[in-house]
């Protein structure tokens, strides 16, 4: 029984991210604890039984996997979160959060002990002013700095000493979130782009439904709005993107820039020199030197189309989750057929379809996968995804036993999920969002 509850009490913690400002000093780097005192004054919220501090090294065995296969593998985020913290907080019952301060998703309160389900609705169901809310919560995570999170920059990767922790807005901590899983693998003479954290393997749905999660959490603490829930944007059988106007995400121009009087003119994009394979995020310290967001959609050269009620349709026959070789190349998945790489009605024949379609049709920013998560885009079409993801588990009664073992670095199923924080399971995320604490909308269609 007791195992029972710590197995149920670590799988559904709220989701923090990486990195814990408060486990970023050098104390606690070097001594690998990241188990910040609650208001109690105890670590984990310890004395007032909120949790514990838990040491990994002792209590669990990290998985055998890519590095040990592959031994030249020297990259950060294997096996983590080992390489920075090897203790960290276990939250009992309800609570959740780094420090076991804040309720796992789902439930709210003082104590954790209200339960709540917010509903994501599609963006064209919301009224006027529940839009315009929509955009000023965005606009204010945006540009509120985080109190709770930092990011890791670098100068040279191989070198430790260059890793540096910075600020970042709300917002921002969430693009950087997207950035530091897909950056390359690192070895110590080259780099291995053929595998993400996030993509082309089992973790592509639960990673993402984390970094939606991580992003709706914190605009609901930002905003005290205990209620509020990310929209989606159901692109199914759009002849053009119907909400790339101003009135929505904006409009653009031929080059791509968003229209001047649209809601997202002034973003930004953070970690834009991605293709740096040898840092991390440089020049995150400048973000007014990045480039503004762009889209171009409908104009790529083959991609001219958005994916219709029948490829979604076709995705959702599927009943396997995923099938070796759990990659891009993976057949007759409902995994790669989702994330795009396989055609929806045969499930074997190479194509950028459902997901992958979206990011190449709006294009621009959305297009470049390190940066994608920049383009609030990229939100609206990941909930989407999401709920169709959240489809299949209904309709296969999905659930943590779906989810295979496989070789994808970060991506077995007792791997935490990269870099979240604390440590969720990659196999927990296959599971029905209301255990998450939300549902969706049963929109039907424009
Ligand atoms: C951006 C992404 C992604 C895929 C593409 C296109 O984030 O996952 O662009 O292949
Ligand atoms: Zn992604």
């Amino acid at each position: 029984m007791l195992l029972l509850c710590t197995f149920l009490t670590l799988c559904f913690s709220a989701v923090h991210s990486q990195f814990p400002r408060v486990c970023t000093t050098d104390e606690a780097l070097r001594d690998k604890s990241c188990c910040p005192a609650w208001e109690d004054g105890s670590p984990c919220g310890s004395l007032s039984g909120r949790g514990i501090c838990r040491n990994w090294v002792t209590n669990v065995q990290f998985p055998i996997r890519f590095a040990a296969r592959v031994p030249q593998y020297d990259d950060d985020r294997l096996n983590w979160p080992r390489d920075y913290f090897n203790r960290t907080c276990e939250c009992f019952r309800t609570y959740g959060g780094f420090n076991c301060g804040d309720c796992r998703n789902g439930f709210h309160g003082e104590e954790c002990d209200l339960v709540k389900t917010v509903v994501r609705r599609e963006i064209r169901e919301l009224s006027l002013p529940e839009r315009k809310k929509f955009f000023s919560y965005l606009q204010l995570a945006k540009t509120t700095k985080s109190k709770d999170f930092v990011v890791l920059t670098t100068g040279d990767r191989h070198d430790r000493s260059t890793y540096r922790f910075v600020d970042a807005t709300i917002y921002n901590v969430f693009a950087w979130i997207h950035y530091y899983s897909t950056h390359a693998i690192m070895t110590p003479s080259s780099f291995d782009l053929s595998h993400t954290y996030a993509h082309r393997g089992p973790a592509f749905p639960g990673w993402h439904r984390l970094g939606l999660l991580f992003l709706e959490r914190q605009i609901q603490l930002l905003t005290n709005d205990e209620d509020f829930a990310l929209p989606y944007y159901d692109w199914r059988g759009e002849k053009n993107c119907s909400i790339c106007t101003n009135n929505f995400m904006g409009k653009n121009d031929v080059q791509g820039n968003l229209d001047p009087s649209s809601y997202f003119a002034s973003w930004r994009s953070i970690c834009s020199s991605f293709h740096f394979n040898d840092a991390y995020c440089p020049g995150v310290d400048h973000e007014n030197e990045m480039e503004r967001l762009l889209r171009r959609p409908g104009t790529h050269r083959t991609i001219k189309t958005l994916p219709s009620f029948k490829d979604v349709e076709d995705t959702l026959k599927w009943s396997v989750f995923d099938r070796s070789p759990y990659d891009a190349g993976a057949t007759r998945s409902f995994r790669n057929v989702l994330e795009g790489f396989m055609r929806a009605s045969d499930g074997t024949t190479s194509a950028t379809t459902m997901h992958n379609q979206v990011h190449v049709y709006i294009g621009g920013t959305m297009s470049q996968v390190p940066i994608s998560a920049n383009d609030p885009m990229f939100v609206l079409h990941h909930c989407y995804i999401d709920k169709i993801f959240e489809l299949w588990i209904t309709k296969y009664n999905g659930n943590p036993t779906s989810y295979p073992n496989n070789d994808q670095p970060g991506q077995g199923p007792k791997e935490c999920c990269t870099p979240y924080f604390p440590c969720f399971w990659n196999k927990d995320l296959l599971r029905k969002s209301t255990d998450l604490g939300y549902k969706y909308s049963t929109y039907q269609g424009s």
